[in-house]
Formats: structure tokens, C-alpha cells, sequence
């Protein structure tokens, strides 16, 4: 990876550090945030647009708490995990001494002079973060290593998707003192009633279609876009696609497609970047898992990505 300068990395990790996680965060981004902290004491973190259930389930139970807000401007570093689009943590605070750590595909438009630790091949920040300690001197503690083991174990789809850099990294970590035992629990819930009734209300709005050899499902839900997108490749779709949308015309999209597909040359990430260029918009993440928000009407916008798909899944099929 095109390595930030190690010199201007340590000068920027001297100063106070300010960690931002991505909105709805993940527990990959919580996790490298909380290991960086224990790493750093007296950094602070802070979310921008709320946890998902698995950060804020992280954060409760490791005792750490993420501020709600950033402070408006910061003078010391300001850090951002797991984030690819400025975007995708807005509003960011006014920093001069900006560094990113992110794993996902293609990164964004960030302030000039940011530092940027970016690993496209790495399948999760957690990972990114395990060698970057180890780069920087620290010697791991259990409580950095445990919520790191968390975050590549949800980020892998508990080592679904790992590779062997991965497993290299849960050795590391495994070593260090993070039980995987622990870290499995660290990640357990028990999905509250109100979003598993969201989740069946979206499946009885599932359309699909078989395109090829393909499954293409599409459903409008919401809210849990991505939760839902997942559940749709579990029960059979190839690519799933699930949109919301709310009163203030803010459309929120998100994708998920199986191994064979993926396996097949279908990138959700590359296909919902393209229909931001055309649509306006922001898109980010993974070939296996992608999303997309922009202002506009959920229905439209949503048969648009599934036209996008629909192309791109008949030249699948034509190349094979
Ligand atoms: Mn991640």
C-alpha cells in the first residue's frame, strides 16, 4: 500500500487524537476506534450519525463511550476509522491534521494534506489497525486486541470472506490476549422486536425475478437497508436490493450479492458508484456489499440500481 510517511504519521499521532467513526457505525469501525484509544489514552471518540446495533452492543458492553457529537473544529489529530467518503461521517469536524484508516474500495475526496491508510485488499479496518499498531510500537493488550478480533470477525462474515492475512491478524490478536470465544459474544444479540417486524414487513414487499442464472431481489423498506439486503442472499437471491426513503427526500440504498456471484465478476460497489455519477448521489463499499444514498424518490432510484444490475447480470452470463 502507498504508505503515508511513518514521520509524519507518528507527528500526527503525537498531538491529541479525536476518532470518528462512520454513521450507523459498524463494529469494525467501533472496534478499531476503541483498540486505538486503549492505545492512545486520552483520545476521545465520537460518532457523527449514531452506532449500528452491533457498534452501540460493543460500546456498552467494553464500557467505552462514543460522544454523540464532534466538537465543531479540533486542534489536535483528527482520526477517522473505517470510513471511505467524507460523506459517509459528515458533518467533519475543522481539522488541520486529518488521518483516514479505511479498508473499503475507492477512497473519497478528503481535505488536502489528510494522511491516508488505506488497504483495499484488507477485508477489515481491524486488520488495517492490528499491523499499524504493531508498525507504531504498541504492544497489544487484551483490550485492544479483543474489540480488534470483533471487528474481523464481523467484517469477515465470521471468516467467510477471510483471507489469509486475516487469519494471520486473529492469530496476532488471538495471542494478544483477545479470546475469539469473547469476541464471538462481544458480537451476539438478539435483534429487537421492532426491527425484525421491519425486516418481515420488507419481505412481504420482496419482489424478485431470475435474470440468466441469476436470483435478483428487490424490496423498499424503512430502515435497516443493509440488514435486510443481507437477509434477502440468505433466503436464496443472488443480489439483493433494499431501499428507504424519508420525508425529506433522502434515499438510502443498500446491496448485498452471494459468493457465486461475486465469485462470477458481479462488483455491487463499482455498479452503485456508477449510478451515483449518473444520479448524483454518494456510493461506496465492497464487490459483495454496497451502498448508496442520495436525494431523490426510493422506488425510482431503486429500479434504476436493479436496471444497472440487470445489465451488468446478462453480461455476466454472456461473458461465461
Ligand atoms: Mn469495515
Amino acid at each position: 500500500m502507498p504508505d503515508p510517511d511513518p514521520a509524519a504519521l507518528e507527528a500526527a499521532l503525537a498531538r491529541e487524537l479525536l476518532l470518528l467513526v462512520h454513521h450507523h457505525a459498524d463494529a469494525d469501525s467501533v472496534g478499531s476506534a476503541i483498540a486505538l484509544a486503549a492505545a492512545f489514552p486520552g483520545a476521545r471518540i465520537s460518532a457523527t450519525d449514531g452506532l449500528s446495533a452491533a457498534g452501540r452492543v460493543m460500546a456498552e458492553r467494553l464500557e467505552v463511550e462514543i460522544e454523540e457529537r464532534p466538537p465543531e473544529s479540533w486542534d489536535g489529530t483528527l482520526i477517522v476509522v473505517d470510513t471511505s467518503n467524507p460523506e459517509h461521517c459528515a458533518p467533519l469536524p475543522e481539522c488541520e491534521s486529518v488521518v483516514v484508516i479505511d479498508h473499503h474500495q475507492t477512497p473519497g475526496k478528503w481535505p488536502a494534506g489528510t494522511l491516508l491508510v488505506h488497504e483495499s485488499t484488507a477485508k477489515s479496518t481491524a486488520e488495517i489497525m492490528t499491523r499499524l499498531l504493531a508498525q507504531l510500537g504498541v504492544v497489544l493488550t487484551p483490550e485492544m486486541a479483543l474489540p480488534l478480533l470483533a471487528g474481523v470477525y464481523a467484517d469477515t462474515g465470521h471468516f467467510r470472506h477471510a483471507t489469509r492475512d486475516s487469519f494471520e491478524v486473529a492469530h496476532t490478536l488471538a495471542a494478544a490476549g483477545g479470546d475469539p470465544r469473547e469476541a464471538m459474544i462481544l458480537l451476539d444479540r438478539v435483534r429487537p422486536q421492532a426491527q425484525r417486524a421491519l425486516f418481515l414487513k420488507a419481505a412481504q414487499r420482496l419482489k424478485f425475478s431470475q435474470e440468466g442464472k441469476w436470483l435478483l431481489a428487490t424490496t423498499r423498506t424503512g430502515s435497516f437497508e443493509s440488514g435486510t439486503a443481507r437477509l434477502l442472499v440468505i433466503l436464496g437471491a443472488d443480489v439483493a436490493l433494499a431501499a428507504s426513503g424519508n420525508k425529506k427526500g433522502q434515499v438510502r440504498l443498500s446491496s448485498r450479492a452471494s459468493s457465486a456471484i461475486i465469485e462470477a465478476g458481479l462488483n455491487l460497489a463499482q455498479l452503485l458508484e456508477t449510478l451515483a455519477d449518473e444520479q448524483g448521489g454518494s456510493a461506496g463499499g465492497h464487490p459483495g456489499a454496497a451502498g448508496f444514498q442520495a436525494q431523490g424518490d426510493p422506488d425510482a432510484l431503486l429500479a434504476m440500481a436493479r436496471q444497472g444490475c440487470v445489465a451488468k447480470l446478462k453480461s455476466l452470463d454472456e461473458g461465461a
